[in-house]
């Protein structure tokens, strides 16, 4: 090594050496171009019809905030992508928590994009808001998928109502088919009413079920049997083969009781290993034919035009329902009638009346 003369002092400058501007003009723009923190509606809107996660994450987040200046901002992207939604399909996908919706969802959702899907899987999770538990478990069970750049994973909106966050779902669809997504997932828990806000915005509605000790039957609501397009039996792998195989025979002769389905689809029942992905290509078997069906018999119009005309009396209802109990002076009146009503002062119909007849003063 060269014997270099080290400097007294490594503060030394040399004189005659002009230091540049410590403050340029053009960093400051570009920092301040970089700290603006929220991108203008057109912005989000260029970036989501160029197919841009980011930019598509960055609305839904929009749509899900409950502050007035974003809710217009996100109508504006909303109805710019409006023209470009409509053209995938709507999966529901419910069942208990346990039953291995994310797991199927992983192998499923896999299982499309290598045939050449684009996949966005969305959550409606209402219980999601108090525990937000779902959303860890969701994503550590969606390791591929989250990867996949093909598929799109949006962990569930929170908020105080079901209504509500089924309406920043249902929004959310629009934009992911704007985004280029075909293949549109919507996973719920199949506890209170979600999976009927679920299958009031999806096409096709799976239910996931797992054997148990021969009463299947036992303790499933009527209403989503009846709402169900297939029944898979999940888990069928193991010692619970044969569980299973079993479940579908005594699944198959429940729906036969049931009355025909006015989209001419008689409801499928089969099995499938999500965790050993065996079976996942027979569902999307079942899945196409159904597809092929309605689209052929103008169900799949029928039923889209309906769910739009419920949707938009959903978001009346819920919006009357937010700005009704979100009134000022209601709250306050509300409060008094409430004791009123305890102390039996009032009827409770009577103080009801006197409330909306305030309100719609
Ligand atoms: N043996 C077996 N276990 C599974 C299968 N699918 C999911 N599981 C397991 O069941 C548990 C719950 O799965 P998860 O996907 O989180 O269920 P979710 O609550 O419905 O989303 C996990 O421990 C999974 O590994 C399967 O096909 N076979
Ligand atoms: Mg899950």
């Amino acid at each position: 090594m060269s014997q270099k003369k080290i400097h007294p002092s490594a503060l030394k400058e040399n004189d005659g050496i002009e230091q540049p501007e410590i403050i340029s003009a053009q960093v400051v723009a570009t920092i301040q171009q970089f700290r603006r923190k929220q991108p203008t509606a057109q912005e989000l809107i260029d970036g989501i019809l160029k197919g841009d996660k980011t930019a598509l994450s960055r609305s839904i987040t929009l749509i899900e905030s409950t502050n007035p200046e974003h809710l217009d901002k996100a109508n504006e992207v909303i109805n710019a992508c409006l023209p470009f939604a409509n053209k995938s399909i709507r999966i529901g996908i419910t069942g208990v928590p346990g039953v291995g919706k994310s797991t199927f969802i992983e192998a499923f959702g896999s299982y499309l994009t290598s045939i050449g899907k684009k996949v966005a899987v969305l959550a409606v999770d209402p219980s999601s808001s108090i525990s937000h538990g779902s959303i860890l478990g969701d994503k550590t069970r969606m390791e591929e998928l989250v990867k996949d750049p093909n598929a799109y994973i949006r962990p569930s909106a929170s908020g105080d109502s079901l209504g509500g966050v089924a309406r920043k779902t249902r929004e959310s669809i629009i934009l992911c088919e704007a985004c280029g997504f075909d293949t549109i997932i919507i996973e719920t828990v199949g506890v209170g009413q979600s999976e009927t806000a679920v299958h009031s915005m999806v096409d096709f509605f799976l239910l996931l079920k797992i054997a148990g000790a021969g009463d299947e039957l036992q303790g499933i609501k009527r209403g989503i049997m009846e709402m169900a397009d297939a029944i898979v039996i999940n888990k069928a792998d193991g010692d619970n083969i044969a569980k299973a195989k079993l479940a579908k025979t005594e699944f198959n002769r429940a729906l036969h009781l049931f009355p025909a389905k006015t989209s001419g689809w008689i409801p499928k029942v089969t099995t499938c290993s999500a965790f050993e992905k065996q079976g996942i290509d027979s569902i999307w078997e079942i899945i196409s034919g159904y597809f092929q069906l309605v689209q052929s018999n103008g169900y799949f119009e029928q039923k889209r035009r309906e769910q739009n005309q419920y949707w938009m009396l959903e978001t009346i209802n819920e919006s009357l329902k937010v700005n009704f109990y979100h009134h000022p002076e209601i709250e306050k009146l509300l409060e008094e009638n409430k004791k009123a009503v305890q102390n039996n002062e009032i009827s409770p119909f009577a103080a009801a009346q006197l409330l909306l007849k305030q309100y719609f003063k």
